[in-house]
């Protein structure tokens, strides 16, 4: 399915990702371009957390698992052919928290990324040196190497204090997102700096897309990381971005309740209103601080191509369900036809 070496095929591309959603369409991606062509995928680490002693980076190893063929594909997170008998041991010592899905094989990329972090090896020499076995066939960078976890403010039901702010994965796994979120806050996100290579793979990219990642706790949490948002307003590239949310819902996951709680529609013209033009000239003439040359949506939701196209950002309408491989390539290369159309 790879292109035949094409010359104007684009030579690097960066894809800025969450997890299952971005993880499932770099693989696309990856089928539908040359292997001549570079990708650079910048992580999310938002989602990290201290379990156990163990850290664990849920976005990026769901990118290295997927690309890397270790993924479970029924569950979209965790190893294939996974058991959890840590889990249930640590759960019989009454060893909280026990709501994380902890997997043995799992465990294995945990044990070998807290011992490196404890060596003083940066996260993404971490990440570097896991991809050598998983092979995923990117660039895979850590946002930052700095730690930034997202929380959200919710009122914990009757009983507990009034309101407080839990770890996302809490919020994601114990509660599915059930709790209203007052707010969700990048802790640390004024602290950190963009890990080493994540604002050169925007500048000098060909190409950079905005996966259907969540818009909120994925890419929204990259665009936080002191520097990234400025760089993407800055990049010569086209940035083209595939909607996540798919005739008023999102298309897996609970992107809905992110969206409400930052007060955003859940619609996918609502998405490219939050993301911005790049092209929408303040009065000053100078650029606006949107990110967005380029948006795709799905068929379903045609109706919103003026809408969207309003806000100076290009729009394409075709279906995006990424059922399997071939699909998800389909959307890849549509994303990049119309930014190679965009591109100066
Ligand atoms: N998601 C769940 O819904 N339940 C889990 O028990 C769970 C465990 C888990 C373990 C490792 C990992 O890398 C991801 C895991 N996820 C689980 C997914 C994770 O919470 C989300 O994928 C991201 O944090 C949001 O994209």
């Amino acid at each position: 399915m790879s292109m035949p070496s094409d010359p104007t095929a684009p030579r690097r591309i960066t894809v800025l990702a969450g997890g299952i959603g971005g993880a499932r369409f770099i693989r696309g991606l990856l089928a539908a371009i040359s292997p001549a062509t570079e990708v650079t995928v910048i992580g999310n680490t938002g989602d990290d957390i201290w379990l156990h002693g163990l850290r664990v980076c849920p976005d990026l190893d769901t990118v290295m698992y997927t690309l890397g063929g270790g993924i479970s594909e029924e569950r979209g997170w965790g190893r294939e052919d996974e058991t959890f008998t840590v889990k249930d041991e640590l759960a019989a010592y009454g060893a909280e928290p026990t709501w994380f899905g902890l997997g043995d094989r799992d465990v294995a990329t945990h044990l070998v990324r807290t011992r490196m972090l404890n060596a003083g090896y940066p996260l993404s020499s971490v990440t570097e040196a896991l991809c050598d076995r998983w092979k995923p066939g990117v660039r895979l960078l850590p946002m930052t190497d700095d730690r930034a976890e997202t929380h959200v403010v919710v009122d914990i039901p009757a009983g507990e204090s009034p309101r407080s702010a839990i770890h996302f994965q809490e919020w994601w796994i114990r509660y599915r997102a059930g709790l209203p979120a007052r707010s969700i806050v990048l802790v640390g996100a004024e602290e950190c700096v963009p890990a080493p290579g994540v604002l050169d793979a925007i500048g000098e990219a060909d190409i950079v897309i905005l996966p259907p990642s969540n818009p909120v706790v994925s890419i929204g949490t990259i665009l936080q990381v002191p520097g990234i948002r400025e760089a993407l307003v800055q990049t010569s590239a086209p940035v083209v971005g595939v909607s996540p949310i798919v005739g008023g819902r999102p298309v897996r996951g609970m992107a809905d309740a992110c969206l409400t709680a930052i007060g955003v529609e859940t619609s996918a013209s609502a998405v490219a209103r939050h993301y911005g033009s790049r092209r929408a000239l303040i009065p000053a003439g100078a650029r606006g601080t949107g990110l967005l040359d380029g948006w795709l949506i799905d068929s379903t939701d045609a109706t919103s191509v003026g809408e969207v196209e309003s806000l100076g950002i290009s729009c394409v309408a075709r279906p995006l369900l990424m059922t399997d491989l071939e699909s998800s390539g389909d959307i890849a290369r549509a994303a990049i036809d119309l930014a190679l159309r965009i591109a100066p």
